[in-house]
């Protein structure tokens, strides 16, 4: 996707634009839907920690395990077969952007997991990226929030290497770095794990609303 393609012109897209079978994210709703310290970009910035790695969709696999009664491992052929989910959700960054309107393709969380089937041990998700060693936390709950998607199209387009292709994680209620780019292994624990931002000084949760930033 080129940088021209995806500037936003108008207004931000408004939740009233979808169809019904999108879920739409509450937070779309809100009358303001830039939190406290933010700004809305147009643009659609590119950031991550290390390199984009190199993940060919021949040996590409997406595991689901820790805490289930079934771990699942799906090839990229297996994974593309998979009832499909849109949703509709604002895209915010801790380092102050947000980007406003953004229409998710893929599967549902919540579909992968009940195929799984969450164990009542299970508190906190860990989410591992191919580029290597990378992970993000966060308490189960959130992450089985009826918006949180594994995305492969972002507002009709393939996902770009550059934004976590071939799929990453989306959970638009916390901020954007526990949106997992590259997405390799979702796995469930019962004890907390700070991820990588996390440890570096995070906010171990992430709301925007209340700008959990930094710390906690
Ligand atoms: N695997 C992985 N996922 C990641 C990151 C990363 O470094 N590695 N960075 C996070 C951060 S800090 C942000 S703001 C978003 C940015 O997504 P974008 O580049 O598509 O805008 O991805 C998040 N997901
Ligand atoms: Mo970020």
């Amino acid at each position: 996707m080129s940088e021209a393609e995806k500037y936003q012109t108008g207004d931000a897209p408004g939740p009233l634009t979808h169809a019904d079978e999108v879920i739409i994210s509450s937070d779309t709703r809100r009358e303001n839907r830039v939190p406290p310290g933010q700004t809305r970009t147009r643009k659609w910035p590119v950031l991550h920690y290390g390199r984009v790695p190199t993940i060919e969709l021949d040996t590409w696999e997406l595991t689901i395990d820790g805490l289930v009664d079934r771990p699942l491992t799906f090839s990229w052929s297996e994974f593309e077969e998979l009832p499909r989910a849109q949703v509709f959700s604002d895209f915010h960054c801790v380092t102050t952007w947000s980007r406003l309107g953004n229409l998710w393709e893929g599967v549902a969380v919540r579909e992968l997991m009940d195929r799984a089937g969450v164990q009542s041990a299970a508190r906190f998700v860990v989410a591992h990226g191919y580029d290597d060693g990378w992970t993000t936390n966060m308490p189960l709950e959130d992450f089985l929030s009826p918006d949180a998607i594994f995305a492969d199209r972002h507002d009709g387009q393939p996902l770009s290497a550059d934004h976590g292709g071939p799929l990453r994680l989306v959970v638009p209620l916390l901020y954007a770095w526990k949106s997992a780019k590259w997405l390799k292994r979702i796995e469930l624990v019962a004890e907390d794990r700070p991820g990588l931002w996390e440890q570096a000084g995070y906010h171990n949760h992430g709301d925007p609303w209340t700008e959990e930033r930094f710390g906690g």
